[in-house]
């Protein structure tokens, strides 16, 4: 049984392949750039395969995604669309999303980007931020996997939590709002706006100036979703009108940010390397060895992409 391995690139491929030894002996592991028979090929774990690549393995089973999203498989235009797509989903890619969201929140809280810039300049000021979890309303889009774990963490610690999605998920003991006719309500409601939703036609530039528009004046941001569902400009207008008063964010529509991006010097914006949930390689090679012995048993795979649902 042969796995094509994109993830990491060439130099990645001697830890990918010590990883599996322990999880999976009987796989073969190819790096994507090794010259292989094209029908020697079962099963790929790929991060932004090269287009049209993907197809011309005629015998591939099962196509894993190296990350929770799908959004960079399905930018091929020609990515077989009789494969299933599994996506990376571990315990792991949870605790860290929710850790991630939970850190980002209390910096925010704190104002904490204002101390580390005044100590960039060796200038001591002394600022009120002393606000608690308890006095600030998180709500978070997105109510999946990783959006569900965030929502329980940033609870636990004392934030007032909601959550919003298209209305088929649920936070347990926390309160959600759904679709279009509740986003109005949900995001007045919310201090720190957090986006964890996929990548989909529909969510596509879901923060803009619309939307930011009906948070409380001086909210927060912080987007780990994907950087396609920021209207970057919008963001930074909000920032310089105040209607914002701070963000973070781990993705964006360019990555890596080019260094010209306005995003990296403005005062209000934490930028982070799109490393909000990155599982290691010894994780991620445990849960593919687990979806290819699954798979091989003809058993059901869980989280599967979801042609109907788009994500
Ligand atoms: P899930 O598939 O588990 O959940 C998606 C959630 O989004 C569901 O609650 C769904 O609601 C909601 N949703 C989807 N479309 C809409 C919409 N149009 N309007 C409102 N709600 C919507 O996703 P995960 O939690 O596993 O992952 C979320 C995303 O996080 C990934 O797709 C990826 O882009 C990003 N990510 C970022 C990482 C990073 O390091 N920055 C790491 C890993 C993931 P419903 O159930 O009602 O349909
Ligand atoms: C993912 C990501 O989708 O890393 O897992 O963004």
């Amino acid at each position: 049984m042969r796995l094509i391995i994109n993830s990491g690139g060439a130099r990645a491929i001697d830890d990918w392949r010590s990883n599996f030894q322990a999880f999976a002996p009987e796989l073969e592991v190819a790096g994507w750039h090794e010259d292989v028979d094209p029908a020697s090929v079962d099963y790929a774990l790929v991060w932004e395969p090269d287009p049209g690549r993907l197809a011309t393995f005629p015998n591939l089973k099962l196509i894993i995604s190296a990350g929770a999203g799908v959004d960079h498989i399905l930018a091929d235009p020609q990515w077989p669309r009789h494969v299933p797509i599994a996506r990376m989903i571990t315990a792991r890619t949870q605790t860290e999303m929710a850790e991630f969201v939970l850190t980002s929140a209390l910096m925010l809280t704190r104002d904490i980007k204002r101390a580390v810039d005044n100590q960039a300049r060796r200038h001591w000021e002394f600022f009120d931020a002393a606000r608690i979890a308890a006095e600030l309303r998180v709500g978070i889009m997105g109510l999946g996997h990783l959006g569900a774990a965030s929502a329980q963490l940033l609870a636990r610690v004392g934030f007032q939590v909601s959550g919003w999605s298209r209305g088929n998920s649920r936070l347990e003991g926390l309160p959600t709002y759904a679709g279009q006719a509740q986003f109005g309500a949900f995001l007045a409601a919310t201090d720190i706006l957090v986006c964890l939703l996929p990548a989909t036609d529909s969510t596509r530039g879901i923060l803009n100036a619309a939307t930011l528009s009906r948070l409380p004046r001086g909210a927060c941001l912080i987007n780990a979703g994907r950087g396609s569902h920021m209207v970057e400009q919008d963001v930074l207008a909000a920032l310089d009108s105040g209607q914002l008063s701070q963000a973070v964010l781990d993705v964006f529509e360019e990555e890596p940010l080019p260094p010209e991006s306005a995003l990296w010097s403005h005062p209000g914006i934490i930028v982070t390397p799109h490393c909000a949930a990155i599982p290691d390689r010894k994780e991620r090679a445990r849960h593919t060895a687990f979806l290819i012995g699954a798979h091989e048993r003809g058993e059901a795979l869980p989280n599967l992409y979801d042609t109907r649902r788009g994500y």
